[in-house]
């Protein structure tokens, strides 16, 4: 019981005074968690944190696999960007979304959050490495989140996990407002406050048909509704 309110001391402020998240996944090794990501993108939607999404290791894609990506993403609005730290492929890319400031970095292991950054700025040198490697050596990394300077009024937070930036359930009422091609397309279906899950005469199932919103994106908003569904049933 005492270790929830301090754990959220340690979340809050974080949140409270950062402009943006720059959410880094790989676009292969690892392969993209798409549940994890849209988990994540709903989250910063509630919190109204703009996101910008970064897909790193280029270098070692398929352009198949990119443009998967790019279509899923760029689709529903989000600034979306694809670099290579080991080729240091779209860095100054990067540096001009970060530009002027303050950014939290949320991803999961091993996909080159640390690598990024010390690209970034020559000053601190985040310790980068395989992911058994940490493992072995245990989690010793960021307990504390670090702002490093990136340049005047530029700072970046290298958030200790995914998880850091973790807020309460959304209700499933307000789901369908944290996806914002979803959002789109409100007013359009049949019934008022239509969930898009189970009516009739729905704008939003048309367009995924459509091919208008990516399947997996709405699969996924599925799931988290159904899933709010089940947590009000206890
Ligand atoms: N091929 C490739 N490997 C990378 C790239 N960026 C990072 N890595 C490697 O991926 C592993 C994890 O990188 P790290 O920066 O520690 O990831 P973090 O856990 O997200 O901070 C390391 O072995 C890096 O050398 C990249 O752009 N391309
Ligand atoms: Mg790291
Ligand atoms: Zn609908």
């Amino acid at each position: 019981m005492k270790i929830l309110p301090r754990m959220n001391e340690l979340v809050r402020p974080a949140l409270a005074n950062i402009d943006q998240a720059l959410v880094v996944f790989a676009v292969t090794k690892p392969k993209p968690h798409f549940h994890l990501l849209d988990r994540f993108l709903v989250m910063m939607e509630a919190k109204k944190i703009p996101v910008v999404l970064c897909f790193n290791k280029t270098d070692i894609a398929e352009d198949p696999q990119i443009n998967e990506l790019r279509e899923m993403y760029a689709g529903c609005g989000y600034p979306i960007l694809f670099t290579s730290a080991r080729e240091e492929e779209n860095i100054e890319d990067l540096k001009n979304f970060l530009r002027g400031k303050t950014t939290a970095v949320a991803g999961p292991s091993g996909v080159g959050k640390s690598s990024l950054i010390n690209l970034l700025q020559t000053e601190v040198k985040m310790e980068t490495g395989s992911i058994s490697r940490k493992i072995e050596r245990g989690k010793h990394t960021t307990r504390h989140s670090e702002l490093i300077v990136l340049g005047e009024n530029s700072y970046i937070m290298d958030t200790p996990g995914f998880s850091s930036l973790y807020v309460n359930d959304i209700e499933k009422e307000d789901l369908r407002h944290c996806f914002p091609e979803l959002e789109h397309f409100e007013g359009q279906c049949r019934f008022n406050g239509c969930s898009h899950v189970h009516e009739p005469g729905c704008a939003v199932k048309e367009a995924v048909e459509e091919g208008k919103i990516h399947r997996k994106r709405y699969e996924n908003y599925v799931m988290m509704y159904r899933e709010a569904e089940e947590r009000k049933r206890y």
